[in-house]
């Protein structure tokens, strides 16, 4: 093994020193914080940065240089140090650590332009790694990314899910440094120091998996520099650590993890760090060989078709593909399920842009999360149930203002036979909830073509749900829709309510309008098709049209759906809502029957409609 310079090694030991003191100082004076969870992973971090990464600081997100995940985010104080080291966040900005006036917050988010995706939920990091990995060679860039994952964190499952893509996708440069510091929050971790059981999980997956002291600069650079491209397989750096390294009398102990040391207590660590130093300046940050990548051109968008009969997902597939015509951004991530979502389409259309994820929608979401930080455009699928299980890396791509698409198709009783396990009966409730979220619902394949249109030019996070059977079209292919418009499709002056609905409820709507128009009631219908932002001023111009009555139906949950959202908005309005929703855990059967069955189909509406006008409207009714 060739050896590494005196003076390397002098120098990344007092940069490793900088990190720790940088990282005790800033957690005493907020007052909170993991300095011992730095403090075990300031070599490694001191060694990836200034001696094997190739990075430009003043541009972080140029996909020409390497990347580095925090997937154990709550170490943040490291990573603002070894910017700061970079020259890039300012020494006296790490005294302001989780304070409201500082982006330094307590765990990194992307409003610091270093940081590609929130971390502070444990085991997603290696996903966000694998995205901007895979992004990376898509680009043609030799770039390399680096993530740093906490001992106690490989407990989640979805550390293995990344593992296991990253494996089988030969992400060579990808490079996992493990932290293994024995410790985790309140006691030891499941393996403590055994080094040889995460090397056998790792090479299990097809890594080449190294163990070293996490401690001993002259092992650390050998491994961070010759995790090297060529190698055809990732590689996982299993690292031997204390928790607290450097920190007399807390270092490997438990009962430190999250607490500041007492300022006494951390003044007298920091003389002790500081009496070590070597004095050395900081090795030269090695600058990526290209500045940027050529920028992928952008060409016309093939023409809507006019749509027959057809289920909204597969014109879903089928306007991917346009899409991924116009945009070479676009890329498609399905978990197994391509013939069902038809993503397949994309895959026959653009190969080397789809992605197979496999049946680990964890994974899914996190690898789109990481493309998107590398500028692309990922839309996501599976059948809208399937998406629930991925909630917390939905939940971390919003906080990180990821450019993601999902689609869940599948959604709600209409799926028939399959029964409740298939259903997605939860999916507006979760996609709802998220901030900043887009959440659209076509109801033909018009509208399904404008909303992956609207997906694919509006920034951040849009949910996508798509229904399994046939619908009958109801839109010319030249119909505008709009992020926060909606569709009034039935109206008269003497409309006695207005029906809301959306997907294959709308159909069912339209159905029971000519039932009832024929019984002499007339009703306006609208379809809801941005269920979030939701056209309230639209909503409310219906109800006070119609005389400040509502029926609301669709085929997902009560809680947190459309009927919600609708209520939500017309609420302190005097408008009378009625909502029809499955309240009952459904059962397996015919798709129509389902949706009478559950009280969501065109009888049911019908017998609610006329229920709603001949109910009494006043000041905050409610039905
Ligand atoms: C999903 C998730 N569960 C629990 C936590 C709370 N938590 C924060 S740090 C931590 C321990 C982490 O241990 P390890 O990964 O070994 O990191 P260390 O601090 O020891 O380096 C826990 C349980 C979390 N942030 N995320």
């Amino acid at each position: 093994m060739a050896g590494v310079a005196d003076g390397l090694v002098q120098s990344l030991e007092d940069i490793a020193a900088r990190l720790r003191i940088e990282s005790i100082r800033s957690t005493t004076a907020a007052g909170s914080g993991h300095p011992t969870s730095a403090a075990s992973a300031a070599d490694l971090v001191a060694a990836t940065f200034f001696a094997a990464m190739r990075l430009d600081p003043e541009h972080p997100r140029s996909p020409a240089g390497d990347r580095f995940v925090l997937s154990k985010g709550h170490a943040a104080p490291l990573i603002y140090a070894v910017w700061a080291e970079l020259g890039v966040v300012k020494r006296e900005e790490l005294g302001l650590l989780r304070r409201l006036e500082s982006d330094l917050e307590g765990h990194p988010t992307p409003r610091l332009p270093f940081i590609d995706v929130a971390t502070g939920s444990l085991g997603q990091g290696l996903s966000v790694g694998v995205g901007l990995a895979l992004g990376a060679r898509k680009l043609g860039s030799d770039a390399r990314v680096f993530v740093l994952l906490g001992d106690g964190e490989t407990a989640e499952g979805s550390v293995w899910e990344a593992a296991q893509m990253a494996g089988h996708e030969h992400l060579a440069n990808l490079v996992a440094l493990v932290d293994v510091n024995r410790l985790g929050q309140s006691g030891p971790t499941m393996l403590e120091h055994d080094l040889r059981a995460y090397q056998r999980r790792f090479a299990a997956f097809g890594w080449r998996a190294v163990t070293i002291d996490g401690h001993d600069l002259r092992q650390i650079v050998p491994a961070v520099r010759r995790a090297r491209l060529d190698r055809g397989a990732p590689t996982a750096i299993i690292a031997r650590t204390i928790k607290g390294q450097g920190i007399e009398g807390i270092a490997d102990q438990e009962g430190w993890h999250g607490k500041p040391l007492p300022p006494d207590a951390a003044g007298r660590a920091i003389a002790a760090l500081e009496v070590r130093l070597h004095h050395m300046p900081p090795p030269p940050v090695r600058k990526p060989a290209r500045r940027s990548l050529p920028r992928l051109p952008a060409q016309p968008t093939p023409p809507v078709p006019a749509y027959a009969e057809v289920a909204t997902r597969e014109a879903y597939g089928d306007a991917l593909v346009r899409l991924g015509a116009a945009d070479p951004r676009v890329l498609v991530l399905d978990g197994d399920v391509k013939n069902s979502t038809y993503t397949e389409r994309f895959r026959d259309a653009h190969p080397d842009r789809f992605i197979e994820a496999y049946i680990a929608e964890q994974n899914m979401v996190g690898t789109a999360a990481g493309l998107a930080a590398q500028g692309f455009v990922p839309f996501a699928a599976s059948f809208a149930c399937f998406l629930t299980r991925a909630a917390d890396q939905l939940r971390m791509a919003a906080i990180s203002r990821c450019n993601i698409k999902l689609c869940g198709s599948h959604a709600g009783v209409s799926i028939g036979e399959d029964g409740p396990s298939q259903m997605g009966l939860e999916d507006l409730a979760l996609f709802r909830s998220l901030p900043e979220s887009v959440v659209l619902y076509p109801a033909d394949g018009v509208a399904a073509e404008a909303c992956v249109q609207l997906a694919g030019v509006h920034r951040g996070l849009v949910y996508i749900r798509t229904t399994r059977m046939k619908t009958p079209p109801l839109y010319a292919a030249d119909e505008a829709f709009a992020v926060g418009g909606l569709k009034v499709l039935r109206a008269s002056a003497s409309d006695a309510l207005t029906i809301v609905a959306a997907g294959i409820t709308l159909h069912e709507a339209l159905a029971a309008h000519d039932e009832l128009v024929g019984h002499g009631l007339p009703v306006r219908v609208i379809d809801c098709y941005s269920v979030k932002p939701i056209a309230t001023e639209a909503l409310l111009e219906a109800a006070r049209a119609t005389g400040h009555r509502m029926l609301v139906v669709e085929d997902h949950y009560a809680e947190g759906g459309l009927g919600e959202a609708v209520r939500a908005a017309v609420a302190e309005n005097d408008v009378r809502v009625r909502h029809l929703a499955v309240r009952e855990i459904p059962h397996s059967g015919p798709p129509r029957t389902l949706l009478e069955r559950y009280g969501i189909g065109r009888g049911a509406i019908v017998t609610a409609a006329r229920a709603l006008a001949d109910a009494e409207v006043g000041a905050g009714t409610r039905a």
